[in-house]
């Protein structure tokens, strides 16, 4: 293996991080100024609107930022583990990254000229111009071409090693893309058949429901797509870290094939108050839907396992001694150690929207903002960010120094205290009735809506803390690019406890798991899509209310 990653293939990662950084600081202007024009602290000037801003934000952070961030990790990962790309696969990451850089730009210059404040969800029948689609389009299909290059990737090195279970980061760099194309594929479907032909005025009327219903086929799996890139460096990196060793490579391995099989035909718990589709199909995919939350308690498993035997080898005695062995010290652990705590309530709101009965409670309210302000925007995040601190100076030859190492520490609190505000007040005033995607308003000085004020001036609070750890993360990031010392900073991988069980290869028959993923999605969506085009509703022309 590989000790560090060929500078050729640097320049891939690094180029995709760039993209992500930079669409990260300008999603949080965004999310700044939207949090205090909720709250009624200002208006905002020179006819930008509450909309235009929230469409910028939800695309720019959680398509952009995320989407770049993830593909520029994986190709790191796959050029660390399985060795320098071939041409192939080299070429596929540049040619990816260019498609999904012009079509990013496309997207973004459509809804900063606010020909597109449809939001990140783009729901029909609100309608954006043709060239906001255009742009999504060349974003996924610039994301393919980046897929196919890992992959070719991945079978070069299956061929060169006959018989032998690939690198654990590779194997998860694959299951997060096999996952990312099979999703996409929902996403593709609308874009190309329903909302290009309908916003270029080719037909008159889009199928909402079916439109939603395929968002949503891609949308769940979206998220699990943002999470698997935290979940491999919780799996391999922390336990290199933490002086520790992957608890067990065939656990990991499986709960990231259960993501690939359990991901995907779950879309419905996004619309359970949507009419039009049968309870059944929807009781369906909710149990499904409580199948997924099984790999993530399988990896808390084999977290709490990786740190206590990690703190046993250091001499901790007691239930909990390992608690203390734990090196708080180091950003690159503290970091997604953060990310990783938030999970769990994090989680468990997820376990509440997926509820039937509690999702009539919470659905369209700030909760569900609250919640994935904790999932994607904490535990995520800041796991990207703890990538962040080793890779970036690994990719330009520079170190990580104990100066960035305690402002990343900084970085981090503050990132937890603004979150705390931000998000636990819209969990709590989401409780209260408080809906989500709304700009400021008092409902006519109605009592119940002038209740929800100080709660949206927490936001506010938590939104500002936020932004100060943003400009933090982007100093540390452009010092850690360019003005840290020159040096070898190390990618760490962890190597597999001696006493966990030897991998099963049906682990990498893809055959196989591609195939079952097929049959679930095929049982999960084929009666209700084909209900949905039979009984179509009249259908809607498009509306443009901004
Ligand atoms: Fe979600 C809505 C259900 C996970 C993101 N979710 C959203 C939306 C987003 C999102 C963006 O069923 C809004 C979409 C929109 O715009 O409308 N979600 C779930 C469920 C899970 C879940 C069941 N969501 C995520 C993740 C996301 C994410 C992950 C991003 C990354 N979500 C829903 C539902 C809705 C929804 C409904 C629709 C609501 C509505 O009505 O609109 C599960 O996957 C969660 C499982 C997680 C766990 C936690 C495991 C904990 C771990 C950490 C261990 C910690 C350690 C450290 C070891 C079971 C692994 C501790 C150390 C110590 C010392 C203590």
């Amino acid at each position: 293996m590989n000790e560090a990653v060929n500078r050729k293939d640097g320049k891939i990662a690094l180029s995709h991080i760039a993209v992500a950084f930079v669409a990260l600081f300008l999603g949080a202007i965004a999310g700044l100024l939207q949090t205090f024009v909720r709250s009624g602290e200002i208006e905002l000037p020179a006819g930008i609107g509450y909309y235009q801003l929230l469409t910028a934000h939800g695309v720019l952070l959680g398509l952009v930022f995320t989407t770049f961030f993830i593909i520029g990790f994986l190709y790191s990962a796959i050029s660390r583990t399985t060795g320098t790309l071939t041409n192939f696969s080299n070429k596929s990451g540049w040619l990816g990254f260019w498609l999904k850089t012009i079509g990013t730009s496309i997207t973004t210059v459509m809804i900063l000229l606010n020909k597109a404040t449809v939001l990140y969800t783009f729901y029909a029948p609100l309608q954006a111009s043709p060239w906001f689609y255009i742009g999504l389009t060349l974003v996924v299909v610039g994301s393919w071409v980046s897929g196919i290059g890992m992959f070719h990737q991945y079978a070069t090195w299956k061929k060169a090693n006959k018989g032998k279970a690939s690198p654990l980061m590779s194997f998860m760099a694959v299951a997060t893309m096999v996952l990312w194309l099979i999703a996409t594929i929902g996403v593709a479907v609308t874009v190309l058949f329903q909302f290009i032909p309908w916003s270029f005025g080719w037909v008159d009327k889009i199928n909402i429901l079916l439109s939603r219903t395929l968002f949503w086929y891609f949308g769940h799996p979206l998220v699990y797509f943002w999470l698997l890139p935290a979940y491999m460096c919780w799996y391999v990196v922390i336990p290199k870290i933490i002086g520790g060793k992957v608890f067990s490579d065939a656990l990991a391995r499986l709960a990231f094939v259960l993501f690939v099989l359990f991901s995907i035909p779950v879309g419905f718990h996004h619309q359970i108050l949507e009419s039009g589709i049968d309870p059944v199909w929807k009781f369906i995919q909710i149990v499904l839907t409580f199948m997924v939350i099984i790999p993530s308690l399988m990896t808390a498993f084999a977290l709490f396992a990786t740190f206590e035997l990690a703190g046993r080898e250091k001499g901790a005695k007691g239930l909990f001694g390992w608690f203390k062995k734990l090196p708080w010290g180091d950003v690159r652990f503290f970091a997604p150690f953060m990310g990783m705590l938030i999970f769990i309530p994090a989680g468990a709101g997820g376990i509440i929207n997926a509820s039937n009965q509690l999702n009539q409670v919470v659905h369209n309210t700030l909760f569900v903002t609250g919640h994935f302000h904790l999932t994607v925007a904490t535990s995520v995040a800041l796991t990207f960010f703890g990538i962040s601190y080793w890779l970036i100076p690994h990719l330009t030859g520079r170190t990580l120094t104990s100066k960035i190492n305690k402002l990343g520490i900084i970085q981090t609190v503050l990132w937890c205290f603004g979150m705390f505000f931000m998000s636990g007040a819209m969990h709590t005033v989401g409780l209260l009735g408080a809906p989500r995607r709304t700009a400021f308003t008092t409902y006519g000085d109605h009592s119940v809506a002038l209740s929800w004020m100080p709660y949206q001036t927490a936001m506010a609070v938590g939104g500002a803390i936020l932004f100060v750890a943003i400009l933090l993360m982007i100093y540390i990031v452009i010092y850690l690019a360019f003005w840290a010392p020159k040096g070898y900073e190390e990618y760490p991988i962890g190597e597999v406890n001696e006493q966990a069980e030897a991998t099963p290869l049906f682990l990498e028959n893809w055959k196989l798991w591609i195939g079952i993923s097929a049959i679930l999605i095929i049982l999960a969506y084929t009666v209700p899509v084909i209900d949905m085009i039979q009984n179509a509703p009249p259908g809607s022309p498009g509306f443009k209310l901004w």
